[in-house]
């Protein structure tokens, strides 16, 4: 089984169980995901839910490899986003606490399915990241909600940047809620099935990451569209500006256009009204060669080079943007 529920003293316990793709969420772990979940939502002998991952990671993502190799066969491409982001949904309405486990690589998908609940755990090796500009894609599964809701302009960082964050810039920004030592993981789990206690660790964060001391920076630098962005970055002599300048460059160009105009725009929106846009979204940019392109180089040949098409930020006009932001009869229908 790639996914395992198990029930044991009013806990639901879910176990993603594809260590070898570092847990990355596939069609059918999400369609049971979801049934399960509402099965736990309405049965009075749960009372609260653990998530975690088998081995040494949390979840690397949504399943991206199998959109590329299936082709769409079936409608495949509508119908694995329609059901990644309802259960994304269905998590932020669920009526019960929802505790995740975040060691290892959290990204993508993986951040999908844990920070609409109650708690997430963080540790000294977690890695986390919304890295879908480096496969022409753009980060989803709500990211546009709570991206937009991060200060300093943090959130457009960290989306067109695909910037690793670790537990301290986790914490300071509220995307963690906890820390746990990684030794004290069993003892954390039994804790928490056994008697519904959470074990908190005092954790004081230090200030000395690269995204904590330049944060006035980033809030400078990230106002505005992507063309004030660059603009910001090449005019600023900043050792920090021209590094963050470098990693944006390698991104595929519409997946930086396309994820600053969705950020932008979601300030104020709700979750839902995220998600649709998304899934709206979604079905314009999973059908370009850029997405086909950036998982091959990523995911299937590892060469991490691909060639973008527009191959330049500045080759990218507004009518060509603006297309992929019109509403289409492809609904979620929340
Ligand atoms: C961007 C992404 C993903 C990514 C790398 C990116 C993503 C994803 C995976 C992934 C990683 C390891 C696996 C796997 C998938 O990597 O969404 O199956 O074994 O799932 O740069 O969006």
């Amino acid at each position: 089984m790639e996914i395992i529920f198990l029930e044991k003293n009013n806990t639901g316990i879910i176990t993603l169980n594809r260590p070898k793709a570092l847990n990355a969420l596939n069609i059918d772990m999400a369609k049971i995901f979801s049934e399960k979940l509402q099965e736990w939502n309405e049965n009075v002998n749960i009372k609260r839910v653990l998530l975690i991952g088998e081995g040494k990671h949390f979840c690397a993502g949504g399943d991206v490899k199998s959109l590329y190799l299936t082709k769409n066969e079936n409608n495949f491409k509508e119908e694995f986003f329609r059901i990644e982001y309802k259960l994304n949904y269905l998590i932020s309405q669920f009526k019960k606490e929802y505790l995740s486990i975040w060691n290892g690589v959290v990204m993508g998908g993986g951040v999908g399915l844990s920070i609409y609940g109650d708690h997430r755990m963080a540790t000294d090796n977690t890695k986390f990241a919304m890295p879908e500009t480096s496969i022409g894609f753009f980060p989803d599964v709500g990211a546009s909600y709570f991206l937009s809701n991060l200060p300093k302009n943090v959130g457009k960082f960290i989306g067109l940047t695909g910037q690793i964050l670790e537990v301290n810039d986790l914490i300071y920004l509220g995307l963690a809620t906890d820390y746990f030592k990684i030794e004290n993981l069993e003892l954390l789990k039994n804790n928490y099935i056994n008697s519904g206690e959470l074990i908190r660790e005092n954790f004081e964060v230090n200030n000395d990451t690269e995204l904590i001391k330049n944060i006035e920076l980033i809030n400078l630098m990230f106002e505005g569209n992507l063309n004030e962005i660059i603009s910001n970055l090449e005019n600023n002599k900043s050792q920090f500006s021209s590094k963050i300048l470098d990693i944006i460059y390698k991104k595929c160009p519409m997946s930086l256009y396309v994820s600053t105009k969705l950020i932008n725009d979601a300030k104020g929106k709700s979750l839902k009204e995220c998600l649709e846009i998304e899934y709206q979204l979604s079905q314009k940019l999973v059908y370009r060669t850029d997405f086909d392109n950036g998982v091959n180089s990523v995911l299937v040949t590892k060469d991490h080079n691909p060639q973008w098409s527009p191959a330049k930020i500045d080759q990218i006009n507004t009518e060509e943007l603006n297309k992929y932001f019109e509403t289409h009869t492809k609904k979620l229908y929340l």
